[in-house]
């Protein structure tokens, strides 16, 4: 276990561990130094949860088959339609399709809500948006909520997260990602920041790293070609650095990518292939801005909103193939270092697709044979992509129907970990549907966001005041088809859950 944590390099990453970093630079000090580490490691334990206290175990035996690292990695905005392996024709996501092929693909599985900070509180709480606290955007976590890596790290597993939080919190906020179970965090801690992929600051834990680089990078509303600092490149690097860094236990990486969110750019190498394509462009001016919430106090480039863009299809296949690239370099590395068998790595996104950025969802039939888009409860705005690979646990090429949503992480990650979830949640644990246990598998009874649920292959849109929508998925994925009138006994049945989800 040592040598693990000796290897660290802390003027890269230091501050990040707070607990367990703190107990080995305890080795070889004198007996007052010893003293001010442990206060220090009173002081950082106390200030770490809000709410409730997590505890380290000290000895954590490396992961197993049984108990296996997780990777959670995460898109942003995010079409059912823009993933090959989902039916994408234009855009091209070889190392994501392969990972389906070496796992498991769900056609049914459900972000916490349409947007960005809802769904991540119900992926990170376990609780649906009737008793999940965060349920628009720009909230933040509060005291009570208990958190994956919170239970997590009770159970002895090292826990990361890179990239867009969405639930602000600044560092010291009792809702920042360290104050919520983080170990080590390094990205954006304002969810208007991370529309912007060229920052002139990110953090890193609490010391804020600057890209002077990256001022004054805007000409015109575009980003000068081939320079300056792509922030998710970054968070790739990040996430491999700190992989390396901890093989020799049980850990969570949270790996919140901003892709493919507006703004809309991307370096070179990526959009030169879709370049070729010589696409029909709409290009974004500035006028079409977008985005403006994230420039208070950020950068003064930034106050106009998203960037112009003169080729935004060919921008939008780029970043999605770049995040493509790094999901299997990502892969690579696990294989590199023989922990593919004990890590199960999930792939999915927080919401549906979006064309704030400029670029067009019909041309690449972002949302698949689903309507709507993000800020949407029909289908299109929440049904998203779902891969979990685990070789050797997980039959490789399945498919599941299995209806999941984000609320099913947290009891998911506590079965693998061999802990127990909370008991006021809403998820139930996909876990034996991830083994091919589909005996085993609970069912929900309903799904539940706001104004819609699904109960089985129902799903009921309530669109008003006694206004219901009602649709058979099974027979009419594109919810083109209202049966609320010929079924009015159906609608009355079901219409309960949205009372009952609440309390
Ligand atoms: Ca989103
Ligand atoms: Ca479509």
């Amino acid at each position: 276990m040592m040598s693990a944590r000796s290897s660290i390099d802390d003027s890269r990453i230091g501050l990040g561990y707070v607990n367990s970093g703190a107990r080995l630079r305890i080795i070889g000090m004198s007996l007052p130094a010893l003293f001010i580490a442990a206060a220090c490691l009173l002081a950082a334990s106390a200030g770490n949860t809000a709410g409730e206290q997590i505890e380290t175990p000290k000895q954590s035996p490396p992961a197993d088959g049984d108990r296996p690292n997780i990777v959670l990695i995460l898109a942003d905005d995010l079409g059912y339609g823009d993933l090959g392996c989902y039916g994408q024709q234009k855009i091209k996501t070889p190392r994501i399709d392969r990972m389906a092929a070496e796992g498991v693909r769900f056609t049914n599985h459900y972000a916490g809500f349409t947007v960005c900070s809802p769904s991540r509180c119900a992926l990170m709480t376990g609780k649906h948006m009737g008793h999940a606290t965060v349920k628009s955007n720009g909230g933040t976590l509060k005291n009570e909520d208990v958190t994956v890596p919170m239970l997590l790290k009770k159970a002895g597993y090292d826990t990361c997260m890179i990239g867009k939080w969405g639930l602000l919190g600044r560092p010291g906020h009792p809702g920042s990602p360290n104050n919520k179970g983080f170990d080590h965090f390094f990205g954006y801690d304002n969810q208007g920041f991370a529309h912007f992929y060229y920052p002139e600051f990110l953090w890193r834990n609490d010391q804020k790293v600057l890209f002077p680089k990256n001022h004054d990078l805007r000409v015109n509303g575009e980003y000068k070609p081939g320079e300056g600092t792509y922030s998710h490149d970054e968070f790739t690097n990040e996430a491999l650095t700190w992989l390396k860094e901890h093989k020799d236990r049980p850990f969570f990486l949270y790996l919140p990518f901003c892709i493919p969110h507006a703004e809309m750019t991307v370096p070179e190498d990526s959009m030169a292939p879709y370049l070729k394509e010589n696409w029909t462009e709409k290009p974004k001016g500035m006028d079409k801005g977008g985005g403006k919430g994230g420039g208070g106090g950020y950068g003064s480039q930034y106050k106009d909103g998203y960037c112009a863009q003169s080729r935004p299809n060919a921008t939008y296949a780029g970043m999605i193939s770049r995040m493509d690239r790094d999901v299997g370099r990502i892969l690579d590395l696990l294989d590199e270092l023989k922990l593919t068998e004990n890590t199960l790595v999930i792939f999915s996104s927080d919401n549906g697709p979006s064309g704030e950025g400029g670029q067009n969802m019909e041309f690449f039939d972002s949302n698949g044979p689903l309507s709507g888009a993000k800020r949407s409860l029909q289908e299109g705005g929440i049904r998203v992509p779902m891969i979990a690979r685990w070789p050797g646990k997980i039959k490789a090429g399945r498919t599941s129907d299995h209806v999941s949503a984000f609320w099913d992480f947290l009891p998911t990650a506590c079965e693998l970990a061999g802990i127990q979830p909370p008991e006021k949640i809403d998820g139930i644990s996909y876990l034996p549907e991830l083994l091919g246990k589909s005996d085993a598998q609970k069912q929900h009874e309903y799904l539940y966001w706001i104004s819609a649920i699904r109960v089985g292959k129902w799903k009921l849109h309530r669109q008003g005041k006694d206004q219901f929508a009602l649709y058979d998925l099974e027979a009419d994925i594109g919810e083109k088809n209202n049966l609320a009138k010929q079924m009015p006994e159906i609608v009355t049945r079901f219409s309960k859950y949205f009372e009952e989800a609440t309390r």
